[in-house]
């Protein structure tokens, strides 16, 4: 009878310290003027592939950097790596998320006060990355036209947690019959009012207004927390 009370006891306790160390790295990422964005969504999304183009887009303007978490491999370290920005796996290994102090684990040795940019891909996951906030300046929800218009739904913490949503995949939209009003309308019942983006890192397609929306919520972060 008195097992649940103390699992959910340890489970706030452990919530608790990872909002703090998330809270020492957003003033981190504040003095040292580096805008982070997550990059959340369930597995297979085009979170690498997206991040790979924003990379490449990016670099020519500003320093940047990635983290990426997985469960095994370091392949999606590797696609980021080929745009020549400094880029850290964090392989996880049984744990379904990243949390701060993963984070700030990867983060030793690098110079924040260098970066423009810092991006981190969360591991391929639309429950457990919900609750565990990285310090990061916006989050991105990624939902691709190939999964189902219904998934806002079905997996609303996540999707009500996100800054802003990108609906991906866009060239596969006729052939998969995307209904995009409905997914929008899914998008906007969980998150009212929530950003929505619609790209191709295939063909790049929205990725020019994906660039231009980053530099201006770069430019409109407030500098303290
Ligand atoms: N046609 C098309 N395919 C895409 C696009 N973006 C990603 N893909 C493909 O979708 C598959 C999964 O893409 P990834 O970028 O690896 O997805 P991910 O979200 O990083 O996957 P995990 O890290 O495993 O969760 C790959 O085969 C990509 O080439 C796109 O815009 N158009
Ligand atoms: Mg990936």
């Amino acid at each position: 009878m008195n097992a649940e009370p103390r699992l959910v006891e340890v489970r706030k306790n452990i919530l608790k310290q990872n909002d703090l160390l998330a809270r020492e790295l957003r003033q981190r990422y504040r003095r040292a003027g580096v805008y982070t964005v997550s990059l959340v969504s369930s597995p297979g999304s085009g979170k690498t592939r997206f991040l790979e183009e924003t990379l490449r887009l990016i670099r020519a303007q500003h320093p940047v950097a990635a983290l990426v978490g997985d469960l095994a491999t370091e392949n999606d370290c590797q696609r980021l790596a080929r745009s020549g920005a400094p880029v850290k796996q964090i392989v996880t290994g049984t744990v379904c998320h990243l949390d701060a102090s993963m984070v700030d684990r990867a983060l030793a040795g690098w110079t924040l006060d260098d970066l423009a940019f810092l991006f981190i891909e969360n591991v391929g996951n639309l429950v457990c990355p919900a609750s565990y906030d990285l310090g990061e300046d916006l989050r991105l929800v990624l939902l691709s036209v190939t999964e189902g218009e219904d998934k806002p739904l079905k997996y609303p913490t996540i999707f009500n947690t996100a800054d802003a949503a990108v609906i991906t995949k866009m060239d596969l939209a006729d052939a998969v019959e995307f209904d995009r009003q409905a997914a929008i309308s899914n998008l906007q019942s969980v998150r009212p009012g929530i950003r929505i983006l619609e790209v191709s890192a295939k063909n790049g397609h929205g990725m020019a207004a994906w660039i231009e929306f980053l530099n201006a919520a770069r430019q409109a972060r407030p500098r303290e927390v």
